[in-house]
């Protein structure tokens, strides 16, 4: 593989300068301006971030297209013909009242590769790919990992066709109110790509503690999302004796709070979070008659998130002698995932080559990546978060660590595709 040096040319600042610009700008488009970042999938703030995103697509000189699932791809062509691309993004969409930075920080990295791609007049043998993936957060149709899942042939077209918002509308529905064409091909053969690599704020206090400006990803752990279903019986709060009660509230809260000794008993990093809750007619002076609730269960080893889930099952059983009925869906289970190694190291190698301290680590939080890990050779890299912050409207993280980070990127980028 030819060795391409490019880290010379790059101003730092300049990327830095615009950098700020895109993320600034994709800030904006949100539902809830003042209280963070809320762009759910095939929303008005998706359109609008979607039109940005294309628009500086072209901008660079890419070629843009959209998928069936609405997934954006910048493509410059490579000398070699039907080659395989090098895939370089993240997701667009974010958690209600999330960051500015969690997704956009990958996507505005891909923009800015392929910016330098064309400032430097480099041109690949296989072909660049700038991709903004959708739904990576799941926070309107659930489960989440849509648009890299859908992409590796993991979501048939039925799952998807059958997915609602909480509103009851479909995915087709919405992607074609914002003029999104879903009969397009989802899926995309693997051949076609050559490798992804991902950019992703850390979401965590690591890097900042260390004092390093570049994390990268050896391994992601693995993410269950379990959905549970209380079902038990409506009453009036006032004339129903205690002892008279089904109530699905205090069935999901006695499981709920049960979680966190759960996580303990399990150690090895066990995570388990309730981070929705919906409780019907959700009436003050009515016995709820049905609750759903989400349980986000994480663990580097697959063993504990299978001990999590038995366990959470059994306490389900515990509860059905109150008169309740409960269920258990799995919209999302993903084992943990090793990076590539090779890709590893040609981060690290050049990581080193332009003087950036880095560190090697594991994430706490789901990504594309860990789709794509299966799919094809797989690499991310981190920037630290301020105070560990993510998923929230304080998440924040320093431009000038995106610029170097998309520095390393580029050279990565250039050497993948063999750009001369
Ligand atoms: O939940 C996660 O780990 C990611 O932010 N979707
Ligand atoms: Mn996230
Ligand atoms: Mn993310």
């Amino acid at each position: 593989m030819s060795e391409v040096q490019t880290g010379k040319n790059v101003n730092l600042d300049k990327v830095q300068e615009r950098i700020e610009n895109h993320i600034d700008t994709i800030s904006t488009y949100t539902a809830t301006p003042g209280r963070g970042t809320t762009r759910l999938t095939y929303s008005q703030e998706d359109l609008l971030a979607r039109q940005y995103i294309k628009e500086k697509m072209k901008e660079a000189g890419l070629s843009v297209r959209e998928d069936g699932l609405g997934n954006i791809f910048g493509k410059l062509e490579g000398s070699l013909k039907d080659a395989p691309s090098v895939l370089v993004g993240s997701h667009f969409d974010s958690v209600p009242n999330g960051g500015a930075y969690d997704g956009p920080a990958g996507v505005v990295a891909g923009l800015e590769v392929a910016k330098l791609f064309a400032e430097n007049g480099l041109a690949p043998k296989y072909p660049l790919e700038v991709v903004a993936l959708i739904e990576e957060e799941g926070s309107r149709f659930g489960g989440g990992l849509m648009g890299s899942r859908g992409m590796a042939g993991l979501l048939t077209e039925e799952d998807f066709k059958t997915l609602k918002d909480k509103d009851g509308i479909t995915t087709i529905e919405a992607m074609k109110k914002i003029g999104l064409d879903p009969s397009l091909p989802k899926a995309r053969d693997q051949k076609s790509v050559k490798a992804y690599l991902e950019l992703h704020i850390e979401q965590g206090p690591i890097l900042e503690e260390k004092n390093i400006p570049i994390g990268i990803v050896e391994a992601i752990v693995g993410l269950t999302q379990l959905e549970v279903t209380v079902k038990g019986q409506a009453g009036h709060a006032g004339t129903t004796p205690m002892d008279r009660r089904s109530d699905a509230l205090v069935a999901a809260a006695g499981m709920i709070a049960q979680f966190p000794e759960l996580a303990a008993a399990e150690g090895n990093g066990t995570v388990v979070t309730t981070g929705r809750l919906q409780v019907y007619p959700n009436g003050a002076n009515v016995i709820p008659d049905q609750t759903v609730f989400s349980v986000d269960i994480r663990s580097g080893k697959e063993e504990h998130v299978l001990n999590v889930i038995r366990k959470v099952k059994e306490l389900a059983e515990s509860y059905h002698d109150n008169g309740v009925e409960i269920t258990i869906e799995q919209p999302l289970y993903i084992q943990p995932k090793e990076m590539n190694k090779e890709i590893v190291s040609l981060l690290k190698e050049k990581s080193s080559k332009l003087g950036y301290p880095s560190y090697l680590m594991n994430s706490g939080a789901g990504h594309d990546a860990m789709v794509f890990a299966d799919y094809t050779s797989t690499g991310m890299l981190f920037i630290p978060s301020k105070n560990g912050l993510s998923h929230c409207p304080e998440e924040w993280s320093d431009s000038r660590h995106i610029a170097e980070a998309v520095q390393i990127l580029f050279e990565a980028a250039a050497e993948l595709t063999e750009a001369e």
